[in-house]
């Protein structure tokens, strides 16, 4: 009757996790002595590989969590309910998903407005992680073609795969289908700019809910509240999340930043000092860049505001 098998978690939601198998999927818990390795991560999270026992009733028991190629993460939001008290004042790291082989990061060029700082904060935190990222600017039916997506040009002149979409109007849709097809990705971004919509676009039958037109002025309210993976007909698993509020770095240094902005990284041998911050010092080869233009000026404010850590708005 108990048989071991392996599958990847779809859903985590406190304390039980939906695992896929090539069977069928198994809601699971998880084996307690496991509970002892991971201490400042998330446990298991959507994309972890498990393998786990089934019991007679059906559940499953976790125990066994495969390593993670990599992760998308971002330090846990305060008052997240996973730490335990003795950890409450260590920062501790909540995966948006595990084992990614691509983000996807969603804007909208209106309703909600484009957050750079957002994206560009979602940039840094894919390349630290040695996460492939493309961008996703949707709702484009909403603006005139010189608007707002002039604005993500300049990410395409650092060399970011930009895909232009209307789900509404099924734009760009099959590109996006494409991109998707054969790799785990996981589409994040603010809420309402129309992820769960674009991916029901791409495959109705996953029929997920989406913000109804009556609540579209209603500001803070959240439409997908659990996040999912979810198989894709032609191969490939993609992850639904809530919207992002914020997107706090987990385990990433200032100093580190500027390996992390594509076209800052290959300047920094050129600044007079080696420890450079780039925000003030004589000779430096990313503020000149910055004065005369070949750094976007939204690019570079953002970069400092990163390494001078200051607040930035929230989505
Ligand atoms: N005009 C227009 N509206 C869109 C488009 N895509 C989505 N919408 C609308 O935007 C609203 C939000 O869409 P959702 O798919 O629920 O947004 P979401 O990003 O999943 O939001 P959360 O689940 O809260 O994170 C809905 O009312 C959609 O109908 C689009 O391309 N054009
Ligand atoms: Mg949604
Ligand atoms: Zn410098």
């Amino acid at each position: 009757m108990n048989e071991r098998r392996t599958g990847i978690i779809t859903r985590a939601q406190s304390g039980f996790f939906t695992v896929q198998s090539e069977e069928d999927s198994v809601v699971c818990t998880i084996r307690g002595q496991l509970q002892e390795i991971r201490r400042d991560t998330d446990l298991a999270a959507l994309g972890d590989r498990v393998t786990f026992l089934t019991q007679a009733d059906g559940t499953g028991i976790i125990e066994a969590i495969a390593e993670r190629s990599r992760v998308l993460s971002r330090r846990a939001p305060s008052g997240h309910s996973r730490q335990k008290p003795k950890f409450r004042d260590r920062s501790v790291e909540q995966v948006l998903v595990a084992n990614p082989d691509q983000a996807v990061f969603v804007f909208s060029c209106t309703e909600p407005d484009p957050n750079m700082r957002m994206l560009d904060r979602c940039l840094v935190t894919a390349s630290a992680n040695q996460i492939p990222a493309l961008i996703c600017v949707n709702k484009i039916d909403r603006v005139g073609p010189q608007e707002t997506p002039g604005l993500f040009s300049i990410y395409e002149h650092i060399g970011y795969h930009v895909v232009y979409t209307s789900a509404l109007y099924g734009t760009g849709i099959t590109n996006l289908r494409t991109t998707l097809q054969g790799k785990l990705s996981v589409l994040v971004g603010p809420s309402g700019v129309g992820k769960s919509t674009l991916l029901n676009k791409i495959q109705p039958g996953l029929r997920l809910q989406v913000q109804s037109v009556s609540h579209s002025t209603s500001k803070g309210r959240h439409t997908t509240v659990f996040p999912q993976l979810l198989r894709l007909d032609g191969g490939g698993w993609v992850a639904d999340t809530p919207g992002l509020r914020a997107l706090d770095f987990f385990d990433l240094e200032p100093e580190e930043l500027d390996a992390y902005f594509v076209e800052i990284a290959p300047l920094v041998s050129e600044c007079a000092f080696s420890d450079c911050s780039h925000t003030h010092e004589p000779n430096c080869a990313v503020r000149t860049a910055a004065e005369s233009g070949i750094i976007h000026p939204l690019r570079y404010d953002s970069f400092k505001r990163m390494r001078l850590g200051q607040e930035y708005p929230e989505a």
